[in-house]
């Protein structure tokens, strides 16, 4: 069959601080490309809709599978279905994504017909057999695992059986040197392990997955790592090195191949504490950038957002990564209940710091804790909204004023960034990528007063709205680990899917705040 891929188009984020590969669709792609499919693949973040339907009508493709990682490209997403489904009626269209397994009824409802199957859960997992049965029998589709369909549900959806065994295809992507993060221009994305083995409430990645934590040998590592172009790679895992030794045994690998690329990665606070020593390693092997999701510069900040990390114990994680020499960004959550004076403290600090400061807002999203019990709460179901820099909670101070305050911090600190992006040893960077004819980062810097602008994100509360985002229905939940379990889309297996040793287990346990298995 042919089999077109589609990543939705860019948001707020993209627009400025950076473009990433859209490495999920490639690993699904290619597991279509090697059961013999004809495949291609378009990124709308790089490409346009124009393209979009020029592909429709020059390739006529029989099978379109969406993307659908992001809750705030959901309307995007339904519109070009159903424009693919008027071009092409016989086409079967698909989506698939971290966002849409969590709302699968939903986008099918919003598709009216337009949408054939929501595939949830990894994949390359189900991407074969899904396609198998439209090849084949049709009415074998609701019967695939993860599959979703108006005449019902699947089985829960698998787990890839060897992450080692599945690549991405990387030369699908049109336009390679659009992507990047920051100076890292241009950039790749990697993956060294897959889900999480914490429980935070504000957040999916674990439910998702099951709360399984698995890894990707060293060999295979580098094997993908021999075939990337970019000098700079983005490290996909939501933790990095929550395992040392497997952190370890890729730097050393890496350095034996003697591969040079600038890194850039995530991790928590505590890990990286307990684990100085790999994050010593590779600084020595090319890490640049290390961003730490700190969300709240005090303890009852923490609290509500379930970090069970003694506040002082972040500042020392933040020491100890300044002393690095790598550049290092932290994020912080905002709560829609700060007024003036609790910008202005957030303010003076993020000032006091070094480091670049992400700030983003808080957002439940589906298949979350936070969205059981915050739901209630919604101020707008508006799905454009929920990409964590619009609010969607009801705001202490006006909206109109929260906005100014929240987008007088992000100038401050901005311009702040600009100081740093623009230090001399960064700035030789910048210059050597435009030299290169790299000029997505200066692009991006160009666009943020465009993008971030009080009116505009007021004005976009009070656009028309196609699309809303539904409630779950009213069901009591008691206890936590009841709310875990209607949440996970892969099937939890305890401790047998955390691919950690016992000590680093005890370590999730003692920094965790859940009970779920
Ligand atoms: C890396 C990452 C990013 C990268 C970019 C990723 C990219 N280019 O797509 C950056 C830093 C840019 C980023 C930004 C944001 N992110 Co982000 N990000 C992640 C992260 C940590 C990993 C994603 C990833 O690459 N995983 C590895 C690949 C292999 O997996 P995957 O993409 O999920 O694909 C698999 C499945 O989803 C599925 N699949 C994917 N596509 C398809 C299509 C079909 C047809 C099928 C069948 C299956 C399928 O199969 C794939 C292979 O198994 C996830 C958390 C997580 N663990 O999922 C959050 C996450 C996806 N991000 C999140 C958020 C909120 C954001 C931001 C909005 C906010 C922010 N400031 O960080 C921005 C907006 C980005 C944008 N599009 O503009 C939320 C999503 C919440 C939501 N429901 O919308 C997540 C879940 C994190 C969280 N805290 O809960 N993100
Ligand atoms: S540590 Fe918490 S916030 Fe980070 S990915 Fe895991 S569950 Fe999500």
């Amino acid at each position: 069959m042919k089999v077109l891929f589609v990543h939705p188009g860019p948001l707020l984020y993209t627009n400025v601080f950076l473009r990433l590969e859209p490495l999920g669709l490639e690993l699904v792609a290619e597991a279509a490309r090697r059961a013999k499919h004809s495949v291609r693949l378009l990124d709308l973040q790089v490409e346009t809709h124009a393209d979009y339907h020029r592909m429709l009508a020059e390739w006529q493709p029989d099978f379109i599978a969406f993307s659908c990682n992001y809750l705030a490209n959901v309307p995007e997403i339904v519109d070009l279905a159903k424009a693919a489904k008027c071009t092409l009626p016989r086409a079967f269209i698909c989506v698939g994504g971290h966002s849409a397994s969590f709302t699968a009824t939903a986008i099918l409802e919003h598709g009216e017909g337009a949408i054939d199957c929501v595939l949830k859960g990894e994949g390359e997992a189900g991407i074969v057999k899904l396609l198998e049965a439209v090849a084949g029998d049709r009415g074998a589709v609701a019967k695939v695992p993860g599959a979703v369909t108006a005449d019902g549900e699947g089985p829960r959806p698998g787990f890839v059986e060897h992450l080692d065994e599945i690549r991405p295809g990387r030369d699908l992507v049109r336009k390679r040197h659009k992507y990047f993060i920051g100076v890292l221009d241009p950039c790749a994305s990697i993956e060294f392990s897959r889900g999480c083995p914490w429980d935070c409430s504000f957040c999916s990645a674990w439910t998702f997955y099951g709360r399984s934590y698995r890894l990707l040998s060293p060999e295979r590592v580098i094997d993908d790592l021999a075939s990337i172009r970019e000098p700079g790679l983005f490290i996909v895992d939501d933790v990095a090195f929550v395992q040392q030794r497997h952190g370890f045994a890729i730097g050393e690998a890496i350095a034996r191949k003697g591969i040079r690329k600038n890194f850039y990665l995530e991790t928590r606070g505590d890990v990286l504490l307990r684990h100085k020593e790999v994050f010593q390693f590779w600084k020595k092997i090319g890490l640049t950038y290390i961003f730490l999701g700190l969300e709240a510069i005090d303890e009852d900040g923490l609290r509500k957002y379930r970090k069970r990390i003694p506040l002082g114990r972040n500042f020392e994680a933040l020491e100890f990564a300044r002393s690095l020499g790598v550049e290092v960004a932290i994020n912080i959550i905002a709560d829609p209940d700060w007024d003036e004076e609790r910008f202005r403290v957030v303010r003076e600090w993020c000032m006091n710091v070094p480091e670049v400061v992400n700030i983003s807002i808080n957002t439940p999203y589906p298949g979350t804790e936070t969205w059981l019990t915050e739901q209630r709460r919604l101020q707008t179901r508006d799905y454009r909204l929920f990409d964590i820099q619009h609010a969607v909670l009801p705001t202490k101070l006006p909206l109109a004023e929260f906005y100014r305050e929240l987008l007088h911090t992000q100038r401050v600190l901005y311009r702040k960034h600009m100081t740093w992006w623009t230090a001399p040893v960064l700035a030789g960077v910048l210059a050597r990528n435009l030299l290169r004819g790299q000029t997505n980062f200066m692009r991006g810097i160009m666009n943020y007063n465009k993008v971030y602008n009080a009116e505009k994100m007021l004005s976009d509360h009070a656009r028309p709205v196609h699309y809303e985002l539904p409630l779950p229905p009213r069901t009591p939940v008691d206890s936590r680990d009841a709310k875990a379990s209607q949440l996970y889309i892969h099937a939890p297996r305890g401790r047998a899917g955390r691919s950690i040793d016992d000590s680093t287990e005890r370590f999730v346990e003692a920094t965790r705040m859940g009970t779920s298995t």
